[in-house]
């Protein structure tokens, strides 16, 4: 059997299955296949170095190697807080007002990738198969292939793909998707971002694509194709049964004197939507003074990124506007938003969803949004809430029985919170059951079977 080499920006050394509630859902799925195939998985330590000198730390945990490496400081500026998450990162979801186009990022991307491909080229044996995850790693399998490396190699990114007239705006992007051709299977979350790809190969490249996905260009066949991430059901739902999760939802249930929870858990970032979302709420307080104080909202949102400028002002801006939003709406014994900057490990996060009879999931534009998928999850079959989620999410494409809306029209916002307050028990549940059947059957396994069964070539 051939094993599986996991390359990605940041690598999450497994925990035995008693701790896997601590891991992100991807960590724990991509473990399960490392565990099966003998993997590798490669990347990032998170630390910093002064000088890299191929220094490469293996470890073996709970059956899975990983491989990893510190990076120098000019690194992590240029390739990850650069590059990464101030020029791809908002130009991917759309906001090119936000994107910088710096040359030292560009020329820092490529550097540490080199580095990459360069310390893990040695790892690999005839038979691997390489998986590369995200928008880090775009030009890694060229950069392998330029090392002799022959093996298949698949992609698989985990946030939109912009549409062509978007992606036209990046400097050398022509460059980029040619790279991205090297690979052998090239996998987005949703058909949204795969036309997109496809359109660009098409209309800038002059490559063909047939129905099937299969694109030409220059000699060379890969293969596109829509693989939606799902969560680790199995373990969430035991999460989500178990005694933390219990506690978490007494504690929220207590503390809200039975108001309705309408509950935002997301990390801090200016494609959750966060700020529109609080001003839809602030309309349905303005429209609704007579349900105002049987609802509260609760907004977990931990800060991501803090080395990017960016980041610091969008939690200045959403400070400011909950803090307006209590002051002009508070009571002595009722306040309107509860922001909590902070995370939960999911057992506690799953409680929380359950307590809530609404979630509100309003991304600007989100690759997939796994929050989403996880309220669906976490709820009670006989008394389900209702999500509110933006069409704009990967999930809107497959959780097609939530509400649905536009998450810049606050009227849309407004109008579904009220929507969700009314809405019969039977309604709930016959939404819910359609949402929680995608859910279960596509989740995490699935897509990871699926991804590695087009990257076998099967
Ligand atoms: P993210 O942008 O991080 O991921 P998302 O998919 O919503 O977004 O969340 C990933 C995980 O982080 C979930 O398991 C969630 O529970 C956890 N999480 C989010 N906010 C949290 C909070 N406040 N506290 C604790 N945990 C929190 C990127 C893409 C997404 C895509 C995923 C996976 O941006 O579009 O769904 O990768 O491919």
């Amino acid at each position: 059997m051939s094993r599986l080499i996991v390359i990605s920006n940041r690598v999450s050394a497994p925990k035995a299955k008693s701790a896997a509630g601590a891991q992100g859902g991807l960590a724990v799925a991509l473990t399960a296949a490392l565990r099966e195939n003998r993997g590798i998985w490669f990347g990032w330590s998170g630390n910093e170095c002064e000088k890299f000198e191929g220094k490469l730390d293996m470890e073996r945990h709970d059956g899975v190697t990983t491989a990893t490496i510190d990076l120098e400081r000019q690194d992590i500026d240029e390739y990850y807080n650069g590059y990464a998450n101030r020029t791809l990162w908002p130009l991917f979801h759309y906001r090119i007002d936000l994107a910088e186009y710096e040359r030292t990022f560009g020329s820092g991307y490529e550097r540490v990738n080199e580095i990459f491909a360069e310390t893990v080229a040695p790892l690999i044996e005839p038979d691997d198969l390489i998986w590369v995850h995200d928008y880090h790693m775009l030009p890694l399998g060229k950069m392998l292939r330029d090392r002799g490396v022959k093996n298949r190699i698949g992609f698989f990114l985990h946030i939109p793909w912009p549409p062509t007239r978007l992606f036209v705006s990046l400097p050398y992007h022509e460059r980029l998707v040619r790279t991205l051709l090297e690979y052998d299977v090239i996998g987005f979350q949703t058909n949204e971002w795969l036309e997109s790809f496809l359109h660009y190969v098409e209309k800038e490249l002059g490559g063909t694509v047939d129905e099937d996905g299969w694109i030409e260009f220059e000699g060379r066949r890969c293969c596109a194709k829509a693989f939606p991430i799902g969560i680790d059901f199995d373990e969430f739902t035991e999460a989500a049964e178990g005694e933390t999760a219990a506690e978490a939802n007494r504690q929220l249930s207590r503390s809200t004197l039975g108001k309705k929870v309408i509950i935002g858990v997301d990390r801090l970032d200016y494609s959750k939507g966060v700020e529109e979302r609080f001003q839809g709420y602030e309309r349905f307080l303005e429209n609704n003074p007579e349900q105002a104080d049987h609802v509260v909202l609760l907004q977990i949102a931990p800060p991501s990124r803090g080395e990017v400028h960016t980041y610091q002002e969008i939690r200045e801006r959403l400070e400011t506007l909950a803090g307006h939003i209590n002051g002009a709406h508070a009571d002595v014994d009722w306040v309107p938003i509860r922001y909590v900057n902070q995370g939960y490990p999911r057992p506690a996060l799953a409680g929380f969803y359950r307590a809530s009879r609404i979630a509100l999931i309003t991304p600007l534009r989100d690759g997939m949004n796994l929050v989403a998928k996880e309220y669906v999850a976490a709820q009670d079959p006989e008394d389900p809430g209702v999500l509110i989620l933006s069409r704009f999410a990967g999930a809107a494409q497959q959780l097609t029985e939530a509400l649905l809306i536009n998450p810049y029209s606050t009227d849309e916002i407004s109008e579904a919170i009220s929507q969700a307050l009314a809405m019969p028990r039977e309604e709930r549940i016959r939404r819910w059951e359609a949402n929680y059947a995608n859910v279960r059957d596509e989740d995490v396994i699935w897509w990871r079977k699926n991804f590695v069964t087009a990257l076998k070539g099967e």
